[in-house]
């Protein structure tokens, strides 16, 4: 069965579900390690202060006992510690007595680079919220409790995956932002490596690797840009450099540059993979930039509400999350397993196959 990953909840909503399906029996996770990547994604220079209420903490309904899975859906939460603050606003049922705490009034000031007008006007929202609290990058925390599970079947394989920004300066930017009442973006890295050759595969394109990561990274708030590899650089390069030549040793066939960032015709080459994202600068900004009421009609100021001036660093987490869930995703579609034995023994019988070692 293949992995698969659901996922619901909005941001100021009760929780954040996550379901995992398709996952080996007797994978032991460790909600420490759950636990670390929802604390590391909480961090980062420049998060609002939604990120002192909040203390990210994963919850598991379904598919787990005694910590380990039982080949069964994995039913993941994490709660909005901040609901109660808006337990009227973002009630799931008609509300209960007077109007009271956040979100009690409609928002109809939609802001731009945000989801809110393009959600209102396709769904027939008057309350822009209706669109917000989706949209939101609160969604990442169950995406990253997703991508750690999807960690420790990677470690199975000996594969892991590391995400890293690579925006330099990032604190003065941040407070030079945040000075002008302004916001920022930035550029992030995941590398996976241990990745075996195999993974994807280029008979249509829903399989290919590339295609795979980069619509999980572009699914992720506020990506506008995906690169695999040297990327965009590579179009401007002549093909003998752009290409890695192949080598081979006594530990078996590698490559000595890795321009393709460990991708090649859509499969994993057992190079190291290598993806980047570009985040835009957030767009809610406490200097609000024009727009016009929905309600009225006349031109107006955008929606000011407590936000991120950054959020990259969270952004390397959220990514890396991406990166290990496509992988094992693709591991999975290739070693197959309903046992956790089953899926490693495959693996390993694969790489007696192949003249191939990781390095
Ligand atoms: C977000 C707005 C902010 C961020 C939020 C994403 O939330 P709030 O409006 O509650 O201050 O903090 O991110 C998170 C809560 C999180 O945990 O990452 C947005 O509009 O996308």
């Amino acid at each position: 069965m293949a992995l698969e990953l659901v996922t619901a909840g909005e941001s100021h909503g009760p929780a954040l579900v996550a379901i995992v399906s398709g996952l080996p029996a007797g994978l032991v996770l460790d909600k420490d390690l759950i636990d670390g990547d929802l604390h590391r994604r909480q961090q980062g220079y420049g998060r609002s202060p939604r990120q002192q209420i909040e203390r990210d903490e994963v919850e598991v309904l379904a598919g787990l006992r005694h910590g380990r899975t039982l080949g069964t859906p994995l039913a993941l939460v994490v709660r909005n510690r901040d609901h109660e603050n808006w337990a009227w606003g973002m009630s799931p049922w008609p509300p209960e007595g007077e109007p009271a705490g956040k979100g009690t009034k409609e928002v109809t000031l939609p802001r731009p680079g945000h989801a809110d007008l393009a959600g209102a006007l396709k769904y027939g929202l008057a309350d822009v919220r209706d669109a917000l609290e989706r949209a939101s990058a609160r969604h990442t925390a169950v995406i990253v409790a997703a991508g750690s599970v999807a960690k420790a079947l990677l470690a199975e394989l000996g594969v892991r995956a590391e995400g890293r920004v690579l925006t330099e300066n990032l604190e003065t930017r941040v407070d030079d932002a945040r000075a002008d009442r302004d916001t920022v973006g930035g550029i992030v890295e995941v590398r996976a490596q241990g990745v075996p050759p195999g993974l994807g595969s280029y008979a249509t394109k829903e399989e290919r690797l590339d295609a795979r990561l980069a619509a999980s990274l572009m699914g992720t708030q506020a990506v506008k840009g995906v690169e695999i590899g040297e990327g965009f650089e590579l179009a401007s390069r002549r093909g003998s450099e752009a290409h890695d030549e192949i080598l081979r040793d006594e530990r078996g066939l590698y490559r000595e540059t890795n321009r393709a960032g460990g991708i090649e015709g859509g499969v994993s080459n057992g190079e190291a993979i290598v993806v980047r994202a570009a985040m835009k600068p957030l767009p809610t900004l406490m200097k609000p930039l024009a727009t016009v009421d929905l309600q009225t009609g006349e031109p107006a100021q955008a929606l000011v509400e407590r936000s991120d001036t950054a959020a990259v660093e969270a952004l390397a987490v959220v990514a890396e999350a991406c990166v290990a869930f496509e992988l094992a995703r693709a591991s999975k579609d290739k070693f197959g397993g309903d046992a956790l034995g089953d899926f490693v023994s495959a693996h390993r019988a694969y790489l007696e196959r192949i003249d191939w070692s990781p390095r």
